[in-house]
């Protein structure tokens, strides 16, 4: 598989946000994140350029039995062979994540990044998941939709003792199962997963003819409460999220799911944040083909457009990529495509606000009033467009340039790029589609 310059680049920032930050970005994150102090220090992330963008790394699926993920802006988990045992290795700890060029987070995550690598292991596989927790406070993982022993379950307190910060514990069962599940710790939840503690784990067909596509994409939903201005995730929050990401990025932070006309493509979509959310593909129908509780069978299957992805639950999708294009796949909450906004913003469509500047000046002179929202909020994209000051590490609220102008989205959106001269197993992007003349809507 082609391996590209821009994979390898994300491969090395990969390790590079982990080790290199891990020195000046722990220790406060240990003083400051689990607490939620409102007078929180604002810049934890001392050098926040040292933080690449993390682009999709492709596993090269030569010698394996089986067609390997491509996890959106992640990667997957790499093991080593012991005995007749598949062995991955996963440290839980804090972790810098830039969620689009000019806003990085301190999150928790796994080896690095957040969410953590994708687990991908074969039905039938004996499989050993060493656990270190290098976080400020206890924790678990809990393998979600797998089929194993009971004290294998990783729920703190239920099935096992909680790990302790500095100790390391081993899970260790076969997979009895195939298809899309999660990991997540099953101890201080709230705030661990508002931190951003979660992965995919993949579980191949021991058949590799079963259930095969040409492309396989992967990605978890997960939200986050960052206020404006500031670097941490609030863990307290229980539905106000501001922030609505794709593997923790946002548009036009995530990579475009690139393939080739023809393609059969399947889209696994994880939920782990606190709401639904109906994803929603433009220019092909799809089914439903697997969820964390295994394939559907043929018979179950209908046609969508859009699939609601429940809180807790995977759904894979599958399509055949007949239609050459850019086509978008997004939330379909419009204000989940959209980035860090204000809930009590006063209603202005239609509002006259012309003399209100002068008379606000008058009563406050200090303050700087921008009247604003009287014909829509589509303005928000020309003064992002203009370099409107924001506060320091925060994307504007809609954002994304396209080949026509701007495309005013800011969270859960990305673009499926179906090519019919992409070449096979080539996941590099072949920037904007060209429409074939007398192809695009026009001004009359
Ligand atoms: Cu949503």
């Amino acid at each position: 598989m082609k391996q590209n310059r821009r994979d390898f680049l994300g491969l090395a920032s990969a390790f590079l946000a982990s080790t290199a930050l891990a020195g000046n970005s722990r220790a406060s994150e240990h003083d400051h994140a689990a607490h939620g102090s409102p007078k929180r220090r604002l810049s934890m992330v001392e050098n926040p350029k040292q933080v690449l963008s993390p682009a999709t790394i492709i596993t090269p699926n030569k010698g394996k039995n089986y067609n390997p993920v491509v996890t959106l802006n992640g990667w997957s988990l790499p093991y080593e062979m012991k005995k007749g045992v598949k062995e991955f290795h996963l440290i839980a700890e804090p972790v810098v994540r830039e969620f689009a060029p000019g806003m990085v987070v301190n999150c928790w995550g796994y080896n690095g990044t957040s969410p953590g690598p994708t687990i991908e292991a074969v039905e039938g596989d004996r499989i050993r998941l060493i656990v270190t927790n290098k976080l400020p406070e206890h924790t678990t993982i809990h393998w979600h939709g797998l089929i194993l022993p009971n004290g294998m379950d990783g729920v703190g307190g239920l099935t096992q003792p909680q790990i302790k910060p500095g100790e390391t514990y081993v899970y260790e069962f076969t997979l009895r199962q195939s298809g899309s599940f999660m990991y997540h710790p099953h101890a201080d939840e709230m705030v661990q997963m508002a931190m951003g503690m979660m992965g995919m784990f993949i579980i191949h067909p021991k058949n590799p003819a079963a259930h095969r596509v040409d492309r396989d994409f992967c990605f978890l939903l997960s939200s986050y409460d960052i206020a404006p201005g500031t670097y941490t995730p609030n863990p307290s929050t229980m539905t106000e999220f501001n922030l609505w990401t794709f593997n923790s990025r946002v548009f036009p932070g995530i990579d475009p799911m690139v393939v080739r006309k023809g393609d059969r493509v399947r889209i696994r979509v994880g939920n782990l944040t606190m709401t639904n959310h109906p994803i929603h593909m433009h220019g092909h129908t799809f089914e439903v083909t697997c969820t964390d509780g295994g394939w559907v069978p043929k018979s179950a299957r209908w046609p969508e457009v859009t699939s609601d992805i429940p809180v807790g639950s995977i759904r894979a999708i599958e399509f055949t990529a007949t239609e050459e294009g850019d086509w978008s796949f997004h939330c379909h909450k419009s204000h989940h495509t959209m980035g860090p906004m204000g809930h009590n913003v006063p209603n202005m469509l239609g509002v006259k606000q012309d003399d209100l500047t002068e008379k606000i000046s008058d009563l406050m002179p200090e303050y700087m009033y921008m009247p604003m929202g009287r014909s829509g909020m589509s303005e928000m994209q020309d003064m992002a467009e203009m370099g409107m000051a924001l506060p320091e590490n925060t994307l504007p609220m809609m954002s994304g340039k396209g080949p026509f102008g701007p495309i005013e989205m800011g969270g859960m959106f990305t673009v499926v790029k179906v090519r019919k001269d992409q070449p096979r197993n080539d996941y590099s992007d072949p920037g904007w589609f060209r429409h074939p003349k007398g192809s695009i809507a026009y001004k009359y």
